[in-house]
């Protein structure tokens, strides 16, 4: 079976880009592969947060995982400091990183270069996630477009310690779903959807009310066109509904751009908030029941358990082959 390892940050609420981006790849992942998905409360510190409110997020991210559709019987659903490994990797991670390919990260370009206060856990981020991915032997990581250049690091790093202390991890390969790789901001679709937006109006949640999400659709920033058709760089925001109402409702996108031939903008929004809303309902509803039962808990502590038994074999590897004792 295929080993697939990913990973969200519990920070910031949930959208639509996160969930077609990401997720449902993790879903469709869980039916052919062995999979383990995680809570990366360790990379939220990278920049200063509430305590209460981590740990809120944190519960949020892994009840929404569930009620998505993840299934405990079939994945392995956990939070990264459950399984002490990965801190403990990364470290010896960045004793091969080097400060040259960090600092040409763009995340940590565009967050924290030009700060003297911005932490060294920022910096030191990617080696982080490496860690994550390389002490699972994990073969597939599904992730959004904006995670590419992380996981070239990763895998350079994978490379690099295999030739300096001997052959220890597998080098796994990125895994972007093109169609939904980029979901774009709704007031302002030349940037992607993103839970850090200055303004509500970019964002759909997940946990989002139905009246709240046909709103914020109605009021999507399109062209001063009349015409609806598939081109990302002319049309960005009639391409992007197109987008997110083929994912959401299995149409393809030329179905959809024949089916709305002759009628406006107007018709398009209406129809893929009602898509959207249909797609999300139940998942609503299913996250309400496990947060009141408090069964997420039980799946955390069970995949806690789980995550730590599948890495101690690569840690202990990765000591040996450096030159700890064991
Ligand atoms: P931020 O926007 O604050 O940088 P984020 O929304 O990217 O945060 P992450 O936790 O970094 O959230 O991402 C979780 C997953 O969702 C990643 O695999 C990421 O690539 C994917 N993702 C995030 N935004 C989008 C988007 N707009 N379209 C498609 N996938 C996305
Ligand atoms: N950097 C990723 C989150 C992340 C991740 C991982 C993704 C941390 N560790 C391991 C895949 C595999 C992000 O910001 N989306």
């Amino acid at each position: 079976m295929t080993r697939v390892f990913s990973g969200m940050q519990p920070t910031g609420v949930l959208h639509l880009g996160n969930y077609l981006g990401a997720m449902k790849q993790f879903i469709a992942l869980q039916e052919e592969g062995e999979c383990y998905y995680c809570i990366v409360d360790l990379h939220a510190l990278t920049i200063p947060r509430d305590p209460a409110e981590l740990r809120r997020r944190t519960r949020e991210l892994a009840g929404l995982y569930v009620a998505a559709g993840l299934d405990p019987a079939k994945a392995t659903i956990f939070v990264q400091s459950h399984n002490p490994d990965h801190a403990e990797a990364a470290w010896l991670l960045q004793c091969v990183a080097r400060i040259g390919e960090l600092s040409r990260m763009t995340q940590f370009k565009d967050k924290g270069k030009d700060s003297e206060s911005a932490t060294s856990g920022l910096f030191t981020y990617p080696v982080l996630m490496a860690a994550d991915i390389l002490l699972y032997q994990t073969e597939v990581v599904p992730v959004g477009e904006d995670q590419r250049q992380h996981m070239e690091l990763t895998r350079d790093l994978a490379e690099r310690f295999n030739r300096q202390y001997g052959e220890v991890f597998t080098v796994p390969d990125v895994r972007i779903q093109k169609a939904t790789a980029r979901i774009m901001g709704l007031d302002n679709p030349e940037k992607k959807m993103s839970k850090s937006a200055p303004s509500e109006a970019n964002y759909i949640a997940l946990l989002e009310e139905p009246k709240s999400i046909l709103k914020k659709f109605k009021r999507a920033v399109t062209d001063s066109g009349t015409e609806i058709r598939f081109d990302p760089e002319q049309k960005a925001g009639v391409s992007n509904l197109l987008s997110i109402y083929s994912a959401v409702s299995g149409q393809s996108i030329d179905t959809l751009v024949e089916q709305y031939q002759g009628k406006g903008y107007g018709h398009l929004k209406v129809d893929t908030a009602e898509a959207v809303i249909a797609e999300l309902e139940p998942l609503q509803a299913r996250y309400h029941q496990l947060m009141e039962s408090g069964e997420i808990d039980d799946i955390l502590a069970k995949g806690a358990k789980q995550a730590r038994a599948a890495t101690a074999e690569t840690l202990a590897k990765m000591k040996e082959a450096m030159g700890l004792i064991l």
